[in-house]
């Protein structure tokens, strides 16, 4: 087992992972950036070293400054937690020839599902069902129009090293293809440095479904149910709740149960989420791969009753798996609600600013992950996420009824959050019965402005 752990992060999941090294008996260190410096993973972390200037990339990018700390520390493992370095596999790379474990999966695999083209060849294989499209880098602009010709309108267009909404594009005619596969690449060159591009054909108004797995290094993989992550604004989720109102336990079967072979296929070892659009019909396609633990993971903890961070923590250090698949059941409802510091009434606008007091929601099933305290600074430099308000019940009625509760209690002062949108949504009508999908906060942001 590891004795001392760096964790190379801040925020909430910093904390998260700092409290599964304590629960493990594992030693922490915490980087954090000058902009850091009133943080509390500082405070609940063992050591804390600083690690640079405020930009991201000047700290918590730094893959040399974060070599140096766990050196210095003598840190026999990096966990990177999700974004900045999470899904870097030169930086897993770095960490495994300075002998230090990345605790996440070979840089093999976070290249290979970076890959969004080779990962979708690699899922078919495993036999996962593909969104019709290219079969691979759409290398000229007839070939765009012969694939649109063979498959019509409407269509998107994806960068092959994008991933999580990031450069894609809609088009609906022949003329906006060519314009859109042209600025596509350009973009794609600029944000990734990979100009390559795919297509798929453009599903109307899916569903987001993603589904948890754990893999250990000897082959045994489970699954740990579905995420319905479907209520996003500009791909950046906003409310995820487990089970999804769209997955009965055939279906929820019948996704695992490919997802473990997907898994299986490449050898994975660790936690990670596999990605999927559910179509009005019922039709699924594999989308991505992340090979990170995820913002939203919280929900699946706490309807299975397992501590993720821990299952993965132990797999990085060589344990193997000791719960199969039937162990695990899924036991009532669980929902999500992200607290950003954005103002709803204007745009989402980033709110940073000083805390003068917070009040924090708690009671019965009610789980709020965060890092903030009344008095705290809300840098600039980094994302506006503040809190997770995750609850859990019987049956989804109760969980959103006990969210609405929550979050009434939730005070902040003076900053503005995301808090009251997120309850403006969960007790929508539609949004009660479970009927959305990811157009929902388009439409309802749109019916708000009249
Ligand atoms: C799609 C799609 C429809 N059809 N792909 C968004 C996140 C990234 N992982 C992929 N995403 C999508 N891919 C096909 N073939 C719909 C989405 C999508 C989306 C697209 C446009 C505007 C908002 C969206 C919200 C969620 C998902």
């Amino acid at each position: 087992m590891f004795s001392k752990i760096l964790i190379a992060n801040r925020g909430e999941i910093a904390i998260r992972i700092i409290r599964a090294c304590k629960e493990l008996g594992i030693k922490t260190v915490a980087v954090y950036s000058e902009a850091d410096r009133n943080s509390l993973h500082l405070e609940f972390a063992d050591e804390a070293i600083c690690i640079g200037k405020a930009r991201s990339a000047d700290s918590y990018l730094n893959i040399s400054s974060i070599i140096s700390a766990a050196e210095i520390t003598d840190s026999d493992a990096i966990h990177p937690g999700y974004g900045f370095l999470a899904e870097n596999s030169h930086f897993a790379e770095v960490c495994e020839s300075c002998g230090i474990k990345f605790i996440g999966p070979t840089p093999e695999n976070i290249r290979l599902m970076g890959d969004k083209i080779k990962a979708k060849e690699t899922m078919r294989k495993a036999g996962l069902p593909l969104i019709p499209g290219s079969s691979g880098g759409i290398k000229s602009k007839e070939e765009a129009l012969n694939l649109a010709k063979r498959m019509g309108y409407p269509l998107i267009l994806k960068a092959k090293a994008g991933g999580g909404g990031k450069g894609m594009r809609v088009c609906h005619s022949d003329v906006r293809l060519i314009g859109a596969l042209l600025t596509a690449q350009s973009e794609a060159e600029a944000n990734f440095g990979d100009s390559e591009i795919y297509i798929e054909k453009f599903i109307e108004s899916p569903r987001h479904i993603e589904v948890q797995i754990v893999a250990d290094g000897y082959g045994n993989v489970i699954y740990l149910g579905e995420r319905d992550c479907s209520i996003q604004r500009r791909h950046q989720k906003i409310i995820e709740e487990t089970p999804s109102p769209a997955v009965d336990g055939r279906l929820r079967k019948k996704l695992g149960e490919l997802c473990v072979k997907g898994v299986k296929a490449i050898n994975y070892s660790s936690v990670g989420t596999i990605e999927f659009l559910l179509d009005k019909n019922g039709n699924f396609y594999f989308m991505e791969m992340n090979t990170r633990i995820q913002v939203e993971h919280p929900i699946t903890e706490e309807v299975t009753g397992i501590d993720l961070l821990k299952l993965q923590i132990l797999i990085a250090a060589g344990e193997k798996l000791k719960i199969k698949q039937d162990d695990i059941c899924f036991r009532g409802a669980s929902i999500e609600c992200r607290i950003n510091a954005e103002d709803p009434e204007d745009g989402f606008l980033p709110s940073p600013g000083t805390i003068n007091f917070c009040y924090l929601p708690g009671g019965n099933n009610v789980r709020v992950d965060t890092h903030i305290y009344s008095g705290y600074r809300v840098p600039s430099y980094y994302d506006s996420l503040l809190a997770k308000v995750i609850t859990k019940a019987d049956t989804r009625a109760e969980a959103l009824k006990k969210m609405d509760r929550a979050l009434s209690e939730f005070i902040l002062e003076p900053i503005k959050t995301t808090a009251s949108f997120c309850r403006e949504v969960i007790n929508d009508p539609d949004f009660k019965r479970g009927k959305y999908h990811t157009g929902f906060l388009e439409k309802f942001l749109s019916a708000k402005e009249e």
